[in-house]
C-alpha cells in the first residue's frame, strides 16, 4: 500500500452560502481546509496509507480540524499541541463571473508558524514512502521553513520520496520571494508538481508548455515533473519523456483544493504501479471530482474515479 506523511498548516474555512459577499452574511458555512492535509485526505481515501504533521493549539478549533481530518483514515498522532499561539481562520466569498473570488487569511501567529523544527520527530519519515508539503508551508514563517528544509534532508537520509507542490499564494509572499525561498528547495525535491501559472509567474519558465516542463526537469532534476495545465489537463516528464493527459468537462461548483486532490491521485498512482500515464488520469479525474464538490475534501471513492476514467477511455 503506497504511504505518505505531509506536513502543513490547516485552518477552519468559513464560506459565504449562496454566493453571498462576506459583508452581507450572517451564516458561514465551517470546515477545514488545508493543502497538506487535503492531500493526505484524498490520498487516504483512495486507499493510501497517510499520516499528516502538524503544530495545533489544543482548544476546540484545533480539535475541530484533527478530528476532521482523522475522519478520513489520516493518522494524526503525530501532530504537535499546544497551548499557545492559535488557529487559522480563513473566509472565503465565492465570486461569479466578473466578480472574482475572494479569500481572507487571518492566520498570522498561527501554532504552526512558531514550530520548533527540532520538535518533530523527523524519524517517523522512515515509516512512509513519501514526505510531501508545499510552498505555502515554506511561506508561513522562517521557523516553517527550516522546518521543511529539515524533514526533506531527512527523508532523502531515510530513502523516504520527497514530493513538493509549489502551491504559490499571493497573500503570503511576492513571487520573488517566493522563488528565493523555493528554488534551493526544490532541487531537493523527487515529485515536482507545479500549475503553469505558478511556472511562468514564480519559476519564471516561459515557452510552450513540453519547453516549460523540459526547463524545469533540467533546472530541478527531480525523478518526475508534473506541469498541471488548468483547463487544458496535466502533463509529466520522466527519463527525458512526455506524457499527457485531456482534462474532463466540468461544472465548476468549488475549485479549491482540486490542486491537491491531483497531487494525491497523481502521487498515489505513481507510487503504486509507477505507471506516469495511469498516474496522471488519476491525477485528472481526482481534480475534475473537486471541482463538483463544495469544500476543500475529496468525498470519493476509488471505484467512483476509476468508473469515469473507463468511460473517458471509451468516449
Ligand atoms: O489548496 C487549497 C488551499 O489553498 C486551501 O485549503 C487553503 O491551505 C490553504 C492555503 O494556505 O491557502
Amino acid at each position: 500500500v503506497p504511504s505518505v506523511i505531509s506536513f502543513g498548516e490547516s485552518m477552519i474555512r468559513f464560506s459565504t452560502k449562496n454566493f453571498e459577499r462576506i459583508e452581507q452574511a450572517h451564516e458561514l458555512e465551517m470546515r477545514v481546509a488545508g493543502a497538506e492535509s487535503n492531500f493526505a485526505i484524498a490520498f487516504a481515501r483512495l486507499g493510501g496509507r497517510a499520516a499528516w504533521i502538524s503544530k495545533i493549539t489544543n482548544n476546540p478549533l484545533g480539535r475541530f480540524i484533527a478530528n476532521k481530518i482523522r475522519e478520513h483514515g489520516v493518522d494524526v498522532s503525530h501532530v504537535i499541541w499546544t497551548n499557545d499561539y492559535r488557529v487559522g481562520l480563513y473566509f472565503i466569498e465565492f465570486g461569479k463571473k466578473p466578480r472574482p473570488t475572494q479569500v481572507i487569511y487571518d492566520r498570522k501567529n498561527s501554532a504552526i508558524a512558531n514550530i520548533d523544527p527540532n520538535e518533530v520527530d523527523w524519524e517517523i519519515l522512515k515509516d512512509y514512502d513519501t514526505f510531501h508539503t508545499t510552498g505555502i508551508t515554506v511561506a508561513l514563517s522562517e521557523n516553517c521553513k527550516k522546518a521543511v528544509e529539515i524533514g526533506i534532508s531527512k527523508a532523502k537520509e531515510f530513502g523516504t520520496r520527497v514530493s513538493f507542490d509549489v502551491n504559490y499564494r499571493s497573500k503570503l509572499w511576492s513571487p520573488e520571494e517566493a522563488f528565493k525561498a523555493l528554488d534551493p528547495i526544490l532541487k531537493n525535491v523527487d515529485i515536482l508538481l507545479v500549475t503553469k501559472d505558478d511556472a511562468r509567474n514564480v519559476l519564471k519558465v516561459d515557452g510552450t508548455y513540453e519547453e516549460m516542463i523540459h526547463t524545469l526537469a533540467e533546472r530541478y532534476n527531480a525523478e518526475v515533473t508534473v506541469l498541471t495545465l488548468g483547463s487544458e489537463g496535466a502533463m509529466a516528464l520522466k527519463d527525458d519523456r512526455i506524457y499527457k493527459a485531456e482534462p474532463y468537462e466540468l461544472e465548476v461548483v468549488d475549485r479549491i483544493g482540486a490542486g491537491d486532490a491531483f497531487d494525491a491521485g497523481f502521487v498515489y498512482e505513481y507510487l503504486r504501479s509507477g505507471d506516469i500515464q495511469k498516474a496522471l488520469e488519476l491525477g485528472i479525474a481526482m481534480a475534475a471530482y473537486a471541482h463538483t464538490i463544495p469544500g476543500d475534501i475529496m468525498f470519493v471513492t476509488k471505484d467512483e474515479l476509476e468508473l469515469v476514467i473507463t468511460q473517458k477511455a471509451h468516449a
